[in-house]
C-alpha cells in the first residue's frame, strides 16, 4: 500500500473511533462535553503521530525510488545520467523527476558528490552543476534564481570562472578534483540530478 492509500486508511479509522466515542449514551450525557473535549485532544495527538509516520514513510519512498539507485549524501539523494546533454536539457530532464540539477552547499557535499561521480560516470567526468551566470555576466545564481554562496571554482592552474558573457553554466570536474569550471550551456556533459528528502 502506498502512503497516500496508508492516509486514508488511517484518516477512516479515525473518523471511526471519533464517531463511536461521540455515540450519546444515557448514562454518561453530563460527561459528555468533557469526554469530547478529551476524544478530540486524543485525536490530534494522534494525527500528529500519524504525520510524523507519514514523512518517514515518505523519506522510505525516496530512498527506495532513488537513493537506492544512486547515492544518499547529507540529506540529499544523487541519481547519475551519464549521457551528455546540453545544460538545459539535463536541466529539464531533473525537474521532469521532481528534482533539479545537483548543487552542493557546501565541501563535505562537493567531495561526497564528486565521489559519486568518479565512481557512477568515470574518472574523467565534467557534470553539470544547478549553478548559471545567464542573466548578468559574473552573478552566479542557482536553479531557483538565488545568489550561490558555496562556489568552488577552480582558481590555481587557471582563474575559473574565465568564459565571460560565452559561457555562462557551471561543471564540476572530477580530473580536477571536484573543482568547478564555467563552460558553454550548448555544451554536452553528463549530469546529476539531485532530491531533497522530505
Ligand atoms: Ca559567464
Amino acid at each position: 500500500m502506498d502512503a497516500r492509500g496508508l492516509w486514508v486508511m488511517l484518516c477512516l479509522l479515525l473518523l471511526a473511533r471519533c464517531t463511536s466515542q461521540q455515540t450519546p449514551s444515557p448514562k454518561r450525557n453530563g460527561k459528555r462535553d468533557s469526554a469530547n473535549s478529551a476524544a478530540i485532544e486524543e485525536l490530534k495527538k494522534q494525527v500528529t503521530e500519524i504525520v510524523q509516520e507519514l514523512n518517514l514513510l515518505k523519506e522510505r519512498q525516496a530512498l527506495q525510488t532513488v537513493c537506492l539507485r544512486g547515492a544518499k549524501i547529507l540529506g540529499k539523494c544523487f541519481l547519475a545520467d551519464p549521457a551528455k546533454k546540453s545544460f538545459h536539457a539535463a536541466s529539464d530532464d531533473c525537474i521532469a523527476k521532481g528534482g533539479g540539477l545537483s548543487t552542493p552547499l557546501s565541501g563535505d557535499e562537493n567531495d561526497g558528490l564528486l565521489d559519486y561521480v568518479r565512481q557512477s560516470v568515470g574518472p574523467e567526468a565534467h557534470v553539470w552543476l544547478g549553478v548559471n551566470d545567464m542573466v548578468s555576466d559574473g552573478h552566479w545564481v542557482d536553479q531557483l534564481g538565488s545568489g550561490v554562496r558555496f562556489k568552488n571554482w577552480e582558481t590555481e592552474i587557471t582563474l575559473q570562472p574565465d568564459g565571460g558573457r560565452g559561457q555562462n553554466c557551471g561543471v564540476l570536474s572530477v580530473t580536477a578534483n571536484g573543482k568547478w569550471f564555467d563552460e558553454s550551456c550548448r555544451a554536452e556533459r553528463a549530469s546529476v540530478c539531485e532530491f531533497n528528502i522530505v
